[in-house]
């Protein structure tokens, strides 16, 4: 029997469950919480505390310090025109309506306001769609520099600038496209990719290793750590990347270096054509629907 999925966009509704890993020494009070809204709603706008945009200035700060050196040119490039139009400053949290009216712009993703992590099924699906769910609190201001779940310093730093890169853009919505109407095992090997790539990935440019990954790029420690010579690199293989184990309490014992992201894209898509199902699927960017042949 194949799982539901959404065949347009407006099914992401049904997509937002919640994963909740409960860690009670963890359990800040978090403020800017949101519940569930219906997709097409404006993009909430949030007044942030003075505090807040204190914790997101220091994360800034010290992140933006290591791009130059760390960061894909990609990333870089999408960052610069963040600064120019978003509202990427050190005193002020980007508000989720501009970054979004600035990705459709350039790739057609948009983005829709999250709850928290949600399952990889809904998370990915929605990406078929280049919808990316996302946070918008942002982390206790005790930790500055390490968050137990994606906040808007996560989404904002790691994930945005990337998704206005177009051959991005495509490989996200690639792995969201195969794995609408897979199978649970299918689903997890899919989660796999998505982490060891969009949240850890490491490319080759001009004869050396930069990050392009989400969760590289949003953390200060981890940044430095993974373009260290002291993890251990795997060239990019979905086969081999899919099942390789990951974890998500330290950091990585091993990172996979891409050739590029053409060359991943195109690695991905070859993967991802010998994922069995029982019917073949076709999304139309004109109506933003799936068609299932
Ligand atoms: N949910 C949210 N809100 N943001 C993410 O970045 C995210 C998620 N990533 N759910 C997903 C899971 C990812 O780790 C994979 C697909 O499991
Ligand atoms: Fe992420």
């Amino acid at each position: 029997k194949v799982p539901w999925f959404p065949r347009k966009i407006q099914d992401l509704d049904k997509c937002h469950h919640l994963i909740t890993k409960y860690d009670p020494s963890l359990d800040h009070d978090t403020c800017h919480i949101f519940s569930l809204r219906y997709r097409g709603d404006p993009l909430p706008h949030i007044e942030y505390t003075a505090q807040e945009t204190a914790t997101w200035g220091e994360v800034y700060r010290k992140l933006r310090s290591l791009y130059p050196t760390h960061a894909c040119t990609q990333y870089l490039d999408a960052f610069q025109q963040l600064e120019k139009h978003c509202g990427y400053r050190e005193d002020n949290i980007p508000q989720l309506q501009d970054v979004s009216r600035f990705l459709k712009e350039r790739t057609g993703f948009q983005l829709t306001p999250a709850a928290g992590l949600l399952s990889a099924r809904d998370f990915l699906a929605s990406l078929a769609f280049r919808v990316f769910q996302c946070t918008q609190y942002i982390r206790h201001f005790s930790s500055p520099m390490y968050s137990p779940e994606p906040d808007c310093c996560h989404e904002l730093l790691g994930h945005v600038p990337m998704l206005a890169d177009k051959k991005f853009a495509q490989f996200s919505q690639d792995i969201g496209l195969a794995s609408l109407g897979s199978s649970e095992e299918e689903i997890e090997k899919l989660a796999t990719l998505y982490w060891f790539t969009v949240e850890f990935g490491l490319c080759k440019q001009n004869g050396l290793i930069k990050a392009y990954g989400a969760g590289l790029l949003s953390s200060y420690g981890e940044l430095m750590y993974a373009l260290s010579n002291e993890p251990e690199y795997k060239p990019f293989d979905p086969e081999v990347t899919a099942v390789h184990p990951y974890q998500d309490q330290a950091f990585q014992p091993v990172y996979f270096i891409a050739e590029n992201l053409e060359d991943a894209r195109v690695k991905l898509q070859n993967y991802t054509m010998k994922i069995k199902k029982p019917f073949a699927l076709h999304y139309d960017p004109f109506t933003s629907r799936i068609e299932v042949l």
